[in-house]
């Protein structure tokens, strides 16, 4: 697909889908460094499929979060410079019982940017693929984990099904969630997020403050 319409579908639904985004090889690596830091950290109690901070683990994912492939293509979607943040994994875990609520990543006053989430494995809807719900980047939502009336039932709702090594990225304002993995299967990603540049210092509603 041309930049051109990944950015006509990232403008209109606030995410678009990466097919074959990373080679063999570079799925390999990734999960290869990801292992190697999941064996380092204690997982939290209240969410133990997510371990942020990848980043400050292994230098390797410091540098894809500055250099790796994903940051032209996000920097042209939002047009703008990008503000490194942080490199995570997200896991959901065979068997558990609750994925993570509908939420969006913008938080405070800082309302723009982007997250590039990255296939480990097979995602779909068993083993607690990713939902978004198209045009929600336009609306003004509370960042809080857990908003009120979304669901797979929701009016531009899509379940997003992938396969290892694909991709999506999101707006930092577009709801998403995940359901639990109710599988046998591993369900592992790793996600990159980025603020906008030039967002630093805008107000809740988006103005330059
Ligand atoms: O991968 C998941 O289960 C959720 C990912 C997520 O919430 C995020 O990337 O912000």
């Amino acid at each position: 697909m041309s930049l051109e319409q990944l950015k006509r579908d990232f403008d209109r639904d606030g995410y678009v889908v990466l097919r074959g985004f990373l080679s063999p090889e570079e799925l390999e690596e990734l999960r290869a460094r990801a292992a190697g830091c999941l064996s380092e950290v204690r997982r939290s109690e209240e969410y133990p499929g997510v371990v942020k901070n990848l980043n400050g683990i292994d230098p390797w994912f410091e540098d894809q979060l500055q250099r790796g492939k994903q940051v032209e293509l996000i920097s042209a979607l939002l047009e703008d410079d990008l503000e490194p943040a942080s490199a995570g994994c997200f896991e959901r875990i065979p068997g558990e019982s609750s994925g993570i609520r509908p939420h969006i990543d913008a938080i405070g006053n800082r309302r723009r940017g982007a997250t590039a989430w990255i296939a480990l494995d097979r995602a779909d809807r068993e083993n607690g693929c990713l939902f978004y719900v198209a045009g929600t980047h336009r609306q003004d939502l509370p960042s809080v984990v857990g908003l009120e009336g979304f669901g797979a039932d929701s009016e531009g709702a899509m379940a997003v099904e992938v396969e290892p090594g694909d991709a999506t990225i999101h707006n930092s304002r577009t709801v998403h969630w995940s359901e639990a993995n109710r599988s046998a299967r591993s369900r592992q990603a790793i996600t990159y997020f980025y603020w906008a540049a030039s967002c630093e210092g805008e107000t809740a509603d988006g103005r330059a403050g």
